[in-house]
Formats: C-alpha cells, sequence, structure tokens
C-alpha cells in the first residue's frame, strides 16, 4: 500500500513541481482511495485517479489596473477548471497576495469531492489572484474586479463555470465583477453565486458555509449523545466563515471564546455575542486584515502572533486558512480535552497534526465535508436562477440542514463500508471520490 502510495506521489510530484500544497491535498485524498481502487480494478484500468490529478483546464492570465493615484498595477489572475464529471465547474475565487497556482489547485482538486458530497450537479473549479485588497479604496477594487472579468468572462457561463467568493471576495467584489460580466455578455446570467438578494442571490449563502460547519458538527457529536448546550467553542479567523459559525453556535447554545487573524488571536471569556459578531462584520469590512481592534473595542485579551487553539474548549471550529493548525496545537487541544474539530477553512490542518487527531478520540470533521455548506447554498442559488424563483430563508436552511445530514450519513456509511469506521476523513474522500469516478466510466476516456 506505501508503495502504491509513493509511485503515485512520485509521479505528481515530478509533473507537477514545486506545488506543495497540492501535492498534501492529493496525498491526504489519494492515502485513503487505495482500498477502494483495490476493490474496483475498472477504476485503475480506466486511470481514474491519474486523470483526476489533471485538471481539464488552467487559465492564467494578466490582469492590469490603475490605482487611484494614477500608477499602473499588475497582478496574476487564475481559473482552474479542475472537472466537470457531475456539472459546470463551480468552486470560488480567492484574493489575497497567498495566491498561487498550487494553492489554487488544492483547492480546486478538493472541490471535486466536496461538491459530490452536496449531492447536487456540480463539477469542481477555483480561480483567484494574488491581488491584496488589504488598504485598497473601493475604487481601486472594482477596477480590479472589471479587469479579472474583463477576461475571465470568455471562459465561465452557467452551464459551463460558475465562480463564488472565498477569501477576500465577498459580496462586494462578487457585484462588481458580475456587473463586468453583464456588460460583456449583454445577458443576465447566473453565472457567479454569492450575488446580492435583488440580483439573483439567495437568501443564506452568506450564513451557509459557517452553518454547514456548526451543523456538521452537531451531528458528529450526537453520535456520541452530545451537542452544543453549554459547550465552550474555539473559533480561528473573523471572516465569513467564522461569523457565520459564530452566529449558529450562539443559536444551539454554545459559547464562542476566540477568534484570529493573522496578527494574532482575541480571547473573550464572556462569549462572542450579539453586538460582538455584528463587529466582526466591521472588522471584515475595514480592510485591514487584524483582529486587534476587537480586544480594544470590547476590552479583552489579545494574544499576538499565536493560534487559538492554546485555549482549553469543547469544540474547535478553523475557519481562517489552510495549515493554520499544527501538530503543536493538535497537542493542545487533545491535552485540554477537546471534543470535536469541524472545518470551516480549506485543508486548515497540517498532516502531522491531522494523523495525531486521526488517532485520538476527537471527532473530527474535515473541511470537505464539514465546510460543503456554502457550495451548497451556491448550487441552490444556481437552481433558484434556473426556475427564476426565490426561496424563503427557511426553504433554503432547510434544504442547508439536510444535505449536511446527508454529507454526515454518507461519510459514515462509506467509512464503515471500508473499515475505517468513525474516520470522516476517509469517509468523505470516498463518498466524494465514487460518484465522480462512476460518471468519468460512463462517459468514457474523455
Ligand atoms: P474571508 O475573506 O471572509 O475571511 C478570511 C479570514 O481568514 C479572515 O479573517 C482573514 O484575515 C483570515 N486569514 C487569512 N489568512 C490568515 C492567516 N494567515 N492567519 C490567520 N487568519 C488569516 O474568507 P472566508 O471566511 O470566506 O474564508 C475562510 C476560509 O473558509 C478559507 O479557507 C476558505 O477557503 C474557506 N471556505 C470559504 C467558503 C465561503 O463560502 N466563503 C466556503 C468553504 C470554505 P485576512 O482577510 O485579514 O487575511
Ligand atoms: O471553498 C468553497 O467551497 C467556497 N469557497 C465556496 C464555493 C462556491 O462555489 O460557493
Amino acid at each position: 500500500m506505501a508503495t502504491a502510495l509513493n509511485d503515485f506521489m512520485q509521479e505528481v510530484k515530478t509533473k507537477n513541481p514545486g506545488e506543495a500544497e497540492f501535492h498534501q491535498a492529493v496525498e491526504e485524498v489519494v492515502e485513503t482511495l487505495l482500498p477502494v481502487l483495490d476493490k474496483h480494478p475498472e477504476y485503475r484500468k480506466a486511470r481514474i485517479m491519474e486523470r483526476m490529478v489533471e485538471p481539464e483546464r488552467v487559465i492564467m492570465f494578466r490582469v492590469p489596473w490603475m490605482a487611484d493615484n494614477g500608477e499602473v498595477r499588475v497582478n496574476r489572475g487564475y481559473r482552474i477548471e479542475f472537472s466537470s464529471a457531475i456539472g459546470p465547474y463551480k468552486g470560488g475565487l480567492r484574493f489575497h497576495p497567498s495566491v498561487t497556482l498550487s494553492i489554487l489547485k488544492f483547492l480546486g482538486f478538493e472541490q471535486i469531492f466536496k461538491n459530490s458530497l452536496t449531492t447536487l450537479p456540480m463539477g469542481g473549479g477555483k480561480g483567484g489572484s494574488d491581488f491584496d485588497p488589504k488598504f485598497k479604496s473601493k475604487n481601486e477594487i472594482m477596477r480590479f474586479c472589471q479587469s479579472f472579468m474583463s477576461e475571465l468572462f470568455r471562459h465561465i457561463g452557467p452551464n459551463t463555470d460558475v465562480p463564488a467568493g472565498d477569501i477576500g471576495v465577498g459580496g462586494q467584489e462578487i457585484g462588481y465583477m458580475f456587473g463586468q460580466y453583464k456588460k460583456l455578455r449583454n445577458s443576465f446570467d447566473g453565472v457567479l453565486t454569492g450575488k446580492g438578494l435583488s440580483w439573483g442571490g439567495s437568501l443564506i449563502r452568506p450564513e451557509a458555509t459557517g452553518f454547514g460547519v456548526v451543523y456538521f458538527a452537531n451531528e458528529m457529536l450526537a453520535t456520541k449523545g452530545q451537542s452544543f448546550e453549554g459547550k465552550t467553542v474555539t473559533i480561528s479567523g473573523f471572516g465569513n466563515v467564522a461569523w457565520g459559525a459564530a452566529t449558529k453556535v450562539n443559536q444551539l447554545g454554545g459559547k464562542v471564546v476566540t477568534l484570529s487573524g493573522p496578527d494574532g488571536y482575541i480571547h473573550d471569556p464572556d462569549g462572542i455575542s450579539g453586538e460582538k459578531i455584528e463587529y466582526m462584520l466591521e472588522l471584515r469590512a475595514s480592510n485591514q486584515d487584524i483582529v486587534e481592534p476587537y480586544a480594544e473595542q470590547f476590552g479583552v485579551e489579545f494574544v499576538p502572533n499565536k493560534h487559538p487553539w492554546e485555549v482549553k474548549c469543547d469544540i474547535a471550529l478553523p475557519c481562517a486558512t489552510q495549515n493554520e493548525l499544527n501538530e503543536e496545537d493538535a497537542k493542545n487541544l487533545i491535552a485540554n480535552g477537546c471534543l470535536c474539530i469541524s472545518e470551516g477553512a480549506n485543508m486548515p490542518t497540517t498532516p502531522e497534526a491531522a494523523k495525531l487527531i486521526l488517532e485520538s478520540d476527537i471527532l473530527y470533521g474535515p473541511a470537505k465535508a464539514a465546510n460543503a455548506g456554502g457550495v451548497a447554498v451556491s448550487g441552490l442559488e444556481m437552481t433558484q436562477n434556473s426556475i427564476r424563483m426565490n426561496w424563503s430563508r427557511e426553504e433554503v436552511d432547510n434544504h442547508l440542514h439536510r444535505i449536511m445530514k446527508n454529507i454526515h450519513q454518507s461519510c459514515l456509511v462509506a467509512a464503515d463500508t471500508y473499515g475505517t469506521s468513525g474516520n470522516y476523513v476517509a469517509g468523505a474522500n470516498i463518498a466524494g471520490f465514487t460518484k465522480v469516478a462512476d460518471a468519468m466510466l460512463a462517459q468514457g476516456v474523455v
């Protein structure tokens, strides 16, 4: 088994040199899929895995724009159209200075399995730019988004590729990009999700990822007769996903005690609720990329340059970014008696940390399953656009809740079937993979 994995990874590394995050995401998936490939020689024969790690198309382009002071700036734009086996390419756009081809390929690859788990007909994709929204004016952000879409528009469409938000891309950016797409195509299409409510958006989309993370955690806790009621919860990040998760934890009777940013974390032992949750939206909109102002605003402790995982908690929800929970963090969580980890961010846990967590008694929901609520409601936004109708908050939330329960169940069943009961990482990979692999077999060698 180890040799098969090493051989496969050697080839992936040779073909994709220097793409550390992409290698990490592929290895984590392939490791858990070997038993499936052993049981299904037809997948091996059709080289399903080898085809899946090769994006169907990678688009890279120049994004020139003009700063307020008249200077010309140049960024790089990307769209990775990874898999269209079960539906149009679907996945977010990330604007952050750390964006590279490797990061977007890891995200696009994971999106294939995540989207498959939602049960909705969506393929996998991801895109973005190394543009840094920090300290940019609204006009600069608008000009950047327009320039980005001036190239992207020719590659996307409601039945081809439907981008959405991710880090650094929220309702404002989706609005500017949608306006430019519509102008260039002269067509009002459901080509992006996360749109404003008056122009094709869905209720609950902003909350969906965070709500889903908490619904998934709640399902895991229920297997042990537990719930959020009275539990202490640590959250990292302070963006869209962290905000949705904090809102739902409060609704379910839990207490959120931390948030974090690239500058460190804040510890609020009284609980982050009510106006403090609303303050997160101000922090995010300030474009400063720091969480410290929360500590000043509410008179709580700020711990610079550290992760919140050293704070004792019952439930941990990483909602910031990739590889933000390392081996030392995992040791802290285990030593402090953490019951459950549900991943809001994509690949927030390093491989070393994940290994320790899987060996412990912690209920561990991997990103592909736990944060699938965001893209699931994006899928519901596409459905509403297609039928030219809008559903109520309750209707969308009920669909989301049902989808998260189904994903939880699919993970448990798949893990059971392959002898790894209770391992949600293996379960999510296997359940997500099987549907895509069968579609690829049915569609021949394309
Ligand atoms: P936002 O832009 O709204 O917020 C991102 C958050 O992460 C901010 O708090 C951001 O701060 C923080 N952050 C970024 N880099 C670091 C770092 N190195 N250390 C600590 N904090 C950091 O993005 P989202 O909330 O949308 O995304 C958060 C995570 O959730 C990402 O991993 C994303 O891929 C994932 N996700 C998002 C979905 C969505 O629908 N939006 C769906 C599923 C997953 P700053 O902006 O200042 O860097
Ligand atoms: O990582 C993700 O699933 C997202 N950023 C959401 C993608 C989407 O198309 O809604």
